[in-house]
């Protein structure tokens, strides 16, 4: 059979950003991209995997985890058969959003719920389309009116799956908070709808939350843990400032968003823990948590 493939190693790297190791790597543990081989047993690239590298790379750059984003990236390949792959709802998410037309983004997002699973509609769609809207705000390429209009429009989206989630009276209780002064709500938001789903008796209270008052919600509630997100190093500096408020506040107290994504050993001098970036993994982490600590109540 003729080969096709077009480009070297070194030419794929060079195009794509990603090093020759991480290619093979990616090879080795994914099975893609699968290069041919030339006479001479060097690989070659086609056009299609280019497409796949760049695809796997901005994945990757967003925070998704390499093995999901091989996955992500596989189900878009056979998508063309199946339902449309993400990344396009995502583009026509932005798009309907831009032009302030709220029944096209319905539709989009309707679709997403008919043909992908919830999870990945929140942790992909919403966050990649919010990801894209905020980005275009902080480059002053969209006025605030827009931006605000997108994230109410994400808001309402994940407010109603957090109603639709259901509330367990018996399960374990969670406060879910935003640091103070920090209006970066739709991560805690996830967090909550992605919490609920689990089976926990959540608190969402969002946005700029003084850890006082945080603080006299959790002697009210009693909950098994405090998950609070800071998106800014502004908004982790304002919770090292209240630590003492912070101790002891629950027998888990974890912290998450970008601003501890950044530098994750900041959790530990707020007086808490961090889970990681990827929701599933912390949800994982959080439940092992609550273990330990019910293990440890068992023994005292
Ligand atoms: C959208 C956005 C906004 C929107 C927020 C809309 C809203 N209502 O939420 C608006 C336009 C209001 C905004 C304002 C500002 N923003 Co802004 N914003 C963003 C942007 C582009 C995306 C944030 C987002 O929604 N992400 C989607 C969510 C789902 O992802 P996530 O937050 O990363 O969360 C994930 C994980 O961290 C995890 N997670 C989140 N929280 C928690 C908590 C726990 C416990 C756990 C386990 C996990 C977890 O779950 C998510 C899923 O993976 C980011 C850039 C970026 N790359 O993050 C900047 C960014 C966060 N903003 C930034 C800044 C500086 C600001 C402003 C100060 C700008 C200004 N000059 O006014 C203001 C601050 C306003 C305030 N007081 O909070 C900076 C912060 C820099 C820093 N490190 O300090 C960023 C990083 C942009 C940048 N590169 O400079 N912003």
């Amino acid at each position: 059979m003729a080969v096709t493939g077009k480009y070297t190693v070194n030419e794929v790297e060079e195009r794509t950003g990603v090093p020759a190791a991480t290619l093979r790597q990616w090879e080795r543990r994914y099975g893609f991209p699968l290069p041919e081989r030339s006479a001479s047993g060097y690989r070659l690239y086609g056009d299609d995997e280019l497409r796949h590298i760049v695809a796997m790379k901005r994945y990757i750059d967003d925070g998704v985890p390499a093995s999901r984003a091989a996955e992500m990236v596989r189900s878009e390949e056979t998508g063309a058969r199946g339902p449309r792959p993400m990344s396009k709802l995502r583009d026509e998410l932005v798009a309907a959003l831009l032009e302030l037309d709220e029944a096209q983004a319905d539709r989009v997002v309707g679709e997403a719920h008919a043909l992908h699973p919830l999870e990945d509609v929140v942790l992909e769609l919403f966050r990649s389309t919010m990801l894209d809207l905020g980005q275009r705000w902080h480059d002053g390429e969209i006025n605030t009116t827009t931006e605000h209009f997108a994230s109410s429009y994400v808001q309402g989206r994940l407010r109603q799956l957090m109603s639709l989630s259901g509330t367990n009276r018996h399960g374990p209780r969670v406060i879910v908070a935003c640091a103070p002064h920090d209006q970066h709500e739709i991560g805690a938001m996830m967090l909550a709808v992605m919490l609920r789903r689990e089976g926990y008796l959540v608190f969402y209270v969002g946005a700029n939350t003084p850890v006082a008052d945080l603080a006299a919600m959790a002697r009210d509630v009693q909950p098994a843990a405090v998950m609070v997100s800071a998106s800014s190093l502004d908004s982790v500096q304002f919770l090292l400032d209240q630590r003492a408020h912070l101790d002891g506040m629950a027998p888990v107290v974890a912290f998450g968003g970008h601003g501890f994504d950044e530098d994750p050993r900041r959790a530990e001098l707020a007086g808490g823990v961090y889970l990681g970036k990827d929701i599933p993994v912390a949800l994982k982490r959080l439940a092992e948590l609550l273990q330990a600590v019910a293990a440890e109540g068992v023994r005292a």
